[in-house]
């Protein structure tokens, strides 16, 4: 529902994007040359996903960086850059720091991506694009990152469409995105089936989630999640990665969440899980309907998940991990609402 009011707002009927960044917003984005993004946690984890997405369909080029970094840095600003902030709650001080930092640093502007329009955050930026979250129960992040998805999706297709994208293929992107909140439907549909995988990695003290490309960022926040709540120690590694390291780590004692998408990234991923399932690790897989994948692998479980385009996949691949997370810790017996030792909102 945080989804669909956060495109409703946004996009015309016919899928035409208004100027959503505030008073001067588009003479700002269309100057824009590249983007330095900062923030922390999940709201890290979105910035990663948007660097996909805006080199992918806008052709700038995006780093990405932690808040709590970014200001211990000599940076080297390039010209025409756009500082983008991200943050849930608007007032993590790192995050806010960071912004303060790059004002005196000379972007040529800086964005705020936020759920409180009156936070620091929004109120000390030169633009803003508001996620309409809502207010979030938990202190783990679960909405505040799709709508942050949401959000950064609609940031793409404003720069995308500033550098001369093709129009069939806006067109497209657009419709994809439109369909964003029924796709999120249909993969919380797949609860039941979740809750009861959810109990294999109860009795278990570590797990790994690998992801590749765009779908990175998502292991990183399916591991998050899964540690933040239930206090399984989980890392997320680019799947290509296993073999340098991680790969020693892997024996009958240790789950392995994969998200498998559909494209030309599968049949590497499809080896690397045939690594994993060779050293007898337990792999749940969570595969696009259009992955064609049909097998279950080895002890483990596949999870067919309907991404209903490459574009948004990753924002409907994060709803079965946040579900993994959220059954895993009831059955734990954690507080799924306060988890220890985390507050909502950084502000030290
Ligand atoms: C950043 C963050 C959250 C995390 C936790 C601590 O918050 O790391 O992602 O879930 O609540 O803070 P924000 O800057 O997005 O408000």
């Amino acid at each position: 529902r945080a989804v669909a009011d956060t495109l409703e707002a946004r996009i015309h009927a016919h899928g035409v994007l208004p100027n959503v960044f505030g008073v001067g917003g588009d003479e700002v984005l269309a100057t824009v040359r590249g983007l330095h993004i900062v923030a922390c946690g999940t709201s890290y984890h979105a910035g990663l996903v948007a660097k996909y997405w805006i080199e992918s369909h806008a052709r700038l080029p995006v780093s990405v960086e932690v808040a709590s970094e970014y200001r211990y840095r000599d940076v080297v600003v390039p010209p025409d850059t756009l500082f983008v902030a991200i943050s849930q709650s608007g007032e993590t001080a790192d995050t806010l720091a960071a912004l303060r930092e790059a004002r005196r640093r000379g972007y040529r502007g800086t964005l705020a991506v936020c759920n409180v329009p009156e936070s620091s955050l929004v109120r000390e930026a030169d633009l803003k694009l508001m996620t309409r979250a809502g207010p979030e129960i938990g202190v783990a992040s679960t909405k505040a990152f799709t709508t942050q998805l949401t959000a950064l999706a609609l940031l793409t297709l404003r720069l995308a469409g500033l550098n001369g994208i093709d129009a069939d293929r806006y067109a497209a992107l657009c419709a994809e995105l439109m369909h964003l909140p029924r796709a999120i439907d249909d993969a919380l549909a797949l609860e039941p089936a979740i809750a009861e995988l959810a109990a294999r990695f109860v009795p278990r003290q570590h797990a790994l989630f690998l992801g590749r490309g765009v779908h990175y960022p998502v292991a990183l926040e399916g591991a998050l999640k899964l540690k933040e709540i239930s206090y399984i120690h989980a890392e997320a590694y680019p799947a290509g990665e296993l073999k340098h390291g991680p790969l020693a780590l892997v024996d009958e004692s240790m789950p392995v969440v994969a998200v498998a998408p559909s494209g030309p990234l599968l049949e590497k991923l499809k080896s690397n899980l045939q690594e994993v399932r060779a050293r007898g690790g337990e792999l749940f897989v969570f595969a696009d309907t259009r992955a064609g994948m049909d097998e279950t692998p080895g002890t483990g479980a596949l999870i067919r998940v309907d991404a209903g385009g490459d574009f948004i996949a990753p924002a409907v691949f994060t709803i079965p991990l946040q579900l993994l997370a959220y059954h895993v810790a009831v059955l734990r017996g954690t507080d799924v609402d306060q988890p220890r030792n985390l507050a909502k909102s950084v502000t030290v």
